[in-house]
């Protein structure tokens, strides 16, 4: 196996320790670049200098459990006929409950270093929508920058950022023109060689707009947003990474309407450190920090000296993400017990035909 340039494609000793010697010796890794329903895009360094890309089909892994199945930035691993053998284990993953009443999970991407958040200086921006991009972040253990667009349409942008910082003092931010390549400066620091980076955020915020000016040359389908609303038209239809000519991955995603927080208590307690802390001096060990008496973050946030949005926000993420979480295993449940029948149906079908 050829590591020297592997690298430059996020490869590090977290992906390698898992292999063994005969692996090493008879596996290529590859990197997904994009998932389409019957196509896996992947790159990486079938012998030769400079990265190969190569399409596969996912039927290897169509009976998996969702989160088993390859998704965008994942190392898979191939055999020297290039077909594929395994997944390697995830260093990060960001998921989330699809869209629409069927519950089940959708993974986002896997083995994201950063993420950027992306909101734009218009009426995009929304402080509780950015804290659940930043809890599911947490979850994951991502390091997240927060990147403000079209400033340039914008007569004064430091009070939105007056307000990101006082609310989330340890969040980087970055003001940009996505649209003006020299004012990316600031960004461009956060996409070192092997470093992958993530771009999230509604539809017509500048994501793709900030990946083409980052990339050099218009690789991202973009569009002019609807000037009545700011909304976006949702240009970008599915995920891809990409590779700027100065280093990094850059990973492009379309707008979600919907990103229905599952599984990050962890990620939202993090964020919400503020209350975490407060917390401490509550009555009760297990206060859910509602009506309990003796509940400090209750008397702080009535006391003027918590947010009462913040608190807000915080019990809302809580529970829309434990709601997420039953209903989830209430779908892992029904789908083993359809399983179960089916097998089980197949036993009597077989035994009756076995005594024809
Ligand atoms: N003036 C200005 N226009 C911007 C800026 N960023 C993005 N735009 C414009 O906003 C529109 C939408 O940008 P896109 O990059 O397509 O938005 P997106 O976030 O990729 O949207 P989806 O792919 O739908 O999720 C385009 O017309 C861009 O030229 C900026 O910083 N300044
Ligand atoms: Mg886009
Ligand atoms: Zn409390």
């Amino acid at each position: 196996m050829r590591i020297q340039n592997l690298p430059e494609l996020g490869w590090n000793h977290f992906f390698q320790s898992q292999l063994s010697l005969e692996a090493l010796s008879s596996q290529l890794p590859f990197r997904v670049t994009a998932v389409h329903r019957t196509l896996i895009e992947c790159v990486g360094f079938d012998g030769e200098q400079q990265p190969q890309t190569l399409q596969l089909s996912p039927h290897y892994w169509r009976q998996q459990e969702p989160d088993q199945q390859p998704t965008v930035g994942d190392w898979i691993m191939l055999d020297l006929q290039l077909q594929p053998v395994s997944i390697l284990e995830r260093q990060s993953l960001i998921k989330r409950r699809s869209a629409g009443r069927e519950s089940s999970l959708q993974l986002i991407a896997a083995n994201i270093d950063t993420l950027f958040v992306v909101t734009s200086c218009n009426d995009d921006f929304n402080l509780n929508r950015i804290e659940r991009y930043l809890a599911i972040a947490a979850e994951a253990e991502i390091h997240c920058v927060l990147i403000l667009t079209k400033i340039d349409l914008c007569k004064d942008y430091s009070e939105l950022v007056a307000e990101l910082s006082h609310n989330h003092p340890q969040l980087p931010i970055e003001a940009v023109n996505a649209t003006d390549p020299s004012s990316l400066d600031g960004i461009r620091q956060w996409i070192g060689t092997g470093q992958t980076v993530a771009l999230l955020g509604s539809s017509g915020v500048g994501k793709s707009t900030l990946a083409n000016s980052l990339l050099g040359h218009d690789l991202q389908v973009t569009s002019r947003i609807r000037e009545a609303d700011s909304k976006g038209r949702h240009t970008t239809t599915s995920r891809s990474l990409h590779l700027p000519q100065s280093g990094g991955l850059l990973l492009d995603t379309p707008g979600m309407r919907e990103l229905q927080i599952v599984d990050s208590e962890v990620g939202i307690k993090t964020v919400f450190s503020e209350i975490e802390r407060l917390a401490k001096d509550c009555r009760f060990h297990d206060c859910q920090h509602q009506s309990e008496p003796g509940c400090a973050v209750v008397n702080a946030s009535k006391r003027g000296l918590l947010e009462q949005r913040l608190l807000d926000n915080y019990h809302k993420l809580l529970s829309e993400q434990a709601r997420n979480n039953e209903s989830l295993a209430e779908r892992r449940q029904s789908d083993k017990n359809l399983g179960k029948f089916y097998k089980s149906a197949m036993k009597s079908a077989m035994k009756f035909k076995s005594r024809d």
